[in-house]
C-alpha cells in the first residue's frame, strides 16, 4: 500500500508510536513559529525548561497580532520576546514585517518538513507541502527545546479538484465550498490532501488560502504536492534550493474522497456568526454593508491584492463604507508600492492598514454597533471584530472588493471582465525584518527584559482522586476559545498578565463568569459538541486553569484545546452518553470520582449530588497523557520526565 503526503512526511518524522489512525504519535519537529499574542507564554514556558538554545532547524518569533500599543502592554511583550529570541536562538521577525503565515510562507517553508506554530492557521504553510501543525504554546517550547510533538495518528481525506476557476472565483470560494460540505467539525481527526488534475491551476498563494481555512474545517491539518509551481514559488522567492518535489504515491489509501469541480465553484459568503454558515453571494445582494476589510493570513498576499488593486483601480469606494487593507507582508506592501497598484488602492478611498493581523483578532477597526462587515478572513465568530453585535461575513478578496464599490454585498460578476494578474518571476527580497540571533558567544550575555506586564505563569495542581466542584458554566456547541478567553484590542494586552485576563474568561456567554470561578475556589465546566474550536490560544486552558477549573465535560472537543487542557492540567472529559448533556443543569454540586483508576481505563463516575444522579464519563488518554495530568500539567511533566 502507498503513501499520502502526509503519511510520508510523518514516517520521516516519526520518534514513537505507531501510524495507526487514532493513536498517539510523536513527531521531530524542524522548524517552529510563535506570534506575540501566544510567545510571551511560550518564551516563559520555554525559560522555564532550563535548555540554552532551541534546538529546532529553524524558530522564528513574530511580531504581529498585538501591534496596537494603546499602552506600555504589548510594547512590553515585543521587548520581552525580542530579547528572548536573541538569546535563545529565534530569529525575530519585527512588528510591521507581517503576518507570521504569509512571512514563513515566502521566506522560510520548506517542502517536507514538519512546523509547529502557537497559532491555529500553522497549516498555512501545507500548501508548500510541509506538515504545518497549530499547537498550544507549551508544545511549542517544548519542540523549541528539542522535545517530540504529540498528535493522534490522522485519518487521511483527499480532495479531487477537477476543472479550474471560473473568472471572478477565487481561492476563498473553494474553502467556503469545503466548509459548506464538511461543516466546522467535519476535517476533525484529519489531514486534507488536495490533488487531482484542478490543483495544477492554484499558485502557491492560492493553495495557501485553502490550506489556511482547513482549520476552519477541525482539521489537524492541510496538505499540496510539491511540484513545478512550488518550485517557481520558492524561485521567485530566491530559495530555489529549498525544493523537493513531493507527491502521494499512485495507490495512497483515503479514508475520505470528496470531489470538487472548480469550474463549477460560484462566488460565495460565509454568514454570521459561523465560517461554514455558506450561501452565494448573488443570494445576498439585498444585504447593505458599513465596512470591509482585505487582509488577514487568508487572503493578504501579493496575489489577492494585485486582484484587488486591479478591481479597485478608476472606482471609489461606497459612500456607506469604510475600506481597510492591510498587506500580509512589508514585501507584498513594498511590491504593491512599487508597481503603483497601492495607489489604485488608496485613490479608491481605502484606509491602509499596518501589515499585521488587525481587524482579524479585534485590533482595532471594529465595525460601528449593528453594523455589517464584509472581510476576506478566516471567522466570523459572535464578538471576534470587537463589536458585540456586528454581523460578519466572510468572503473572497474580488467579492470584497466589489461589495466595497456597491455598498451592499456584491457578486463581483456583475462588475464585467475580471482582471488577470500576474506573479511576479521574483519577489523583492528585503530579510532586514527579521532580526537573526544572538551566537553562542554572545548569547550567555544576552539580558531578558521583562516589563511589569510579564507575569510568571501560573502552574497546574496535581490531580486528587476525586473532583468535586460547581458546575459552574453550561454552555452549548461549537463554543469557540473566543467564547472561552476574548480577544480584541482592550483584552489582547494582557496575554502574559494572567491574574488580569482572567476578568474577562468566558465573558461573551456570562459576564458573571470570573467572579463566580472565583468565589467557588473550584469547579467544572460542561459544554456540548467541539468545544475549544477555532484559535490555538493556551490561555483558554491557562486562565480557566488559574480560575480554579479542574474538569471540563463536553460531548466532545476540538483537538488543539483538549491538547492544551491537558498540558494545563484540566481533565477533558466525554459523556458516555451524549444525551447525559441534557441531565445536568448549571448550579449544581458534582463529583468526579475514581481518578487515578479512570486514568488508566479511560471510564469515569460523575454523581449530580443535586440531584443524585449518576453517569458514565470517558476520557481515553495515552500513557503519556496520562501522566501529563499526574504530573498537574506539561510543564511539571517535562521536568520531571525530560525532553522526549
Ligand atoms: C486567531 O486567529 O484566533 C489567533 C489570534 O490567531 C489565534 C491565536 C491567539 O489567540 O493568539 C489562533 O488562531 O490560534
Ligand atoms: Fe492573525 Fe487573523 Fe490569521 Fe489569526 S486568523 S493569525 S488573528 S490574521
Amino acid at each position: 500500500m502507498g503513501y499520502t503526503i502526509a503519511q510520508k512526511i510523518i514516517r520521516s518524522h516519526l520518534v514513537s508510536g505507531e501510524m495507526i489512525p487514532g493513536a498517539e504519535i510523536g513527531l521531530r519537529i524542524d522548524q517552529t513559529l510563535t506570534q506575540d499574542a501566544t510567545g510571551t507564554m511560550a518564551y516563559l514556558a520555554l525559560e522555564a525548561m532550563d535548555v540554552p538554545r532551541v534546538r529546532t532547524e529553524l524558530s522564528v518569533a513574530y511580531i504581529d497580532h498585538n501591534t496596537l500599543q494603546c499602552g506600555f502592554e504589548n510594547a512590553d511583550d515585543h521587548r520581552y520576546i525580542q530579547s528572548v529570541a536573541r538569546k535563545y536562538g529565534v530569529r525575530f521577525s519585527r512588528p510591521g514585517n507581517g503576518i507570521c503565515h504569509q512571512v514563513h510562507l515566502e521566506r522560510f517553508g520548506k517542502p517536507g518538513k514538519t512546523l509547529i506554530g502557537s497559532d491555529s492557521h500553522t497549516p498555512t504553510g501545507g500548501a508548500l507541502g510541509m506538515l504545518a501543525l497549530g499547537a498550544g504554546g507549551m508544545d511549542v517550547a517544548v519542540a523549541m527545546a528539542g522535545g517530540a510533538y504529540y498528535i493522534n495518528m490522522p485519518r487521511m481525506f483527499k480532495v479531487n479538484l477537477t476543472g479550474r476557476l471560473q473568472p471572478w472565483v477565487s481561492a476563498k470560494d473553494v474553502s467556503l465550498e469545503i466548509l459548506r460540505i464538511l461543516s466546522v467539525r467535519g476535517g476533525r481527526g484529519a489531514v486534507i490532501e488536495w490533488g487531482g488534475e484542478g490543483v495544477k491551476t492554484l499558485s502557491v498563494p492560492e493553495r495557501a488560502t485553502i490550506a489556511n481555512m482547513g482549520t476552519e474545517l477541525g482539521a489537524t491539518s492541510s496538505i499540496f504536492p510539491s511540484d513545478e509551481i512550488t518550485e517557481s514559488f520558492l524561485r521567485a522567492q530566491g530559495r530555489e534550493a529549498d525544493y523537493i518535489p513531493l507527491a502521494s504515491d499512485p495507490d495512497a489509501v483515503y479514508d475520505r474522497v470528496i470531489d470538487i469541480d472548480l469550474s463549477a465553484v460560484e462566488p460565495l459568503c460565509a454568514c454570521p456568526h459561523s465560517p461554514d454558515n455558506v450561501r452565494p453571494a448573488r443570494e445576498l445582494e439585498d444585504v447593505a454593508v458599513s465596512q470591509v476589510c482585505i487582509g488577514s493570513c487568508t487572503n493578504s498576499s501579493l496575489r489577492d491584492l494585485l486582484r484587488v488593486a486591479a478591481i479597485l483601480r478608476g472606482r471609489k469606494v461606497a459612500d456607506g463604507v469604510s475600506l481597510s487593507v492591510s498587506p500580509g507582508s512589508r514585501q507584498v506592501l513594498e511590491m504593491l508600492s512599487g508597481c503603483g497598484a497601492l495607489t489604485d488602492i488608496l485613490a479608491s478611498g481605502a484606509r491602509l492598514l499596518e501589515c499585521a493581523c488587525g481587524p482579524c483578532i479585534g485590533m482595532g477597526f471594529s465595525p460601528a454597533s449593528g453594523g455589517v462587515s464584509v472581510r476576506t478572513f478566516n471567522r466570523n465568530f459572535e464578538g471576534r471584530s470587537g463589536t458585540r453585535d456586528a454581523q460578519v461575513y466572510l468572503v473572497s478578496p474580488e467579492v470584497a472588493a466589489a461589495t466595497a464599490l456597491c455598498g451592499h454585498i456584491a457578486d463581483p460578476r456583475g462588475l464585467g471582465e475580471c482582471p488577470e494578474v500576474e506573479l511576479p518571476e521574483r519577489f523583492r527580497i528585503d530579510d532586514s525584518g527579521v532580526l537573526p540571533p544572538a551566537d553562542e558567544a554572545e548569547a550567555a550575555g544576552v539580558e531578558i527584559v521583562r516589563g511589569p506586564n510579564i507575569r510568571p505563569m501560573p502552574l497546574g495542581e496535581p490531580l486528587g482522586e476525586e473532583i468535586a466542584a460547581p458546575l459552574t458554566l453550561k454552555v452549548g456547541d461549537n463554543i469557540t476559545t473566543d467564547h472561552i478567553m476574548p480577544a480584541g484590542a482592550k483584552i489582547l494586552p494582557y496575554r502574559s498578565n494572567v491574574p488580569k485576563l482572567a476578568e474577562f474568561c468566558f465573558t461573551v456567554c456570562d459576564e458573571t463568569f470570573p467572579e463566580r470561578a472565583r468565589k467557588a475556589g473550584r469547579s467544572i465546566i460542561v459544554g456540548g459538541a467541539n468545544y475549544g474550536q477555532g484559535s490555538s490560544r493556551e490561555h483558554a486552558a491557562l486562565v480557566p486553569m488559574y480560575l480554579g477549573v479542574r474538569a471540563v465535560i463536553a460531548k466532545s472537543f476540538a483537538r488543539i484545546h483538549a491538547a492544551n487542557l491537558i498540558n494545563y492540567g484540566i481533565l477533558p472529559l466525554t459523556f458516555a452518553d451524549p444525551d447525559d448533556y441534557d441531565r445536568l443543569s448549571q448550579g449544581n454540586e458534582l463529583t468526579v470520582s475514581g481518578i487515578f483508576a479512570g486514568l488508566e481505563s479511560g471510564t469515569f463516575a460523575l454523581t449530580d449530588r443535586t440531584t443524585g444522579e449518576t453517569f458514565a464519563l470517558k476520557c481515553e488518554l495515552s500513557a503519556r497523557q496520562r501522566d501529563i495530568l499526574r504530573a498537574g500539567g506539561l510543564l511539571a511533566y517535562t521536568k520531571e520526565a525530560g525532553m522526549r
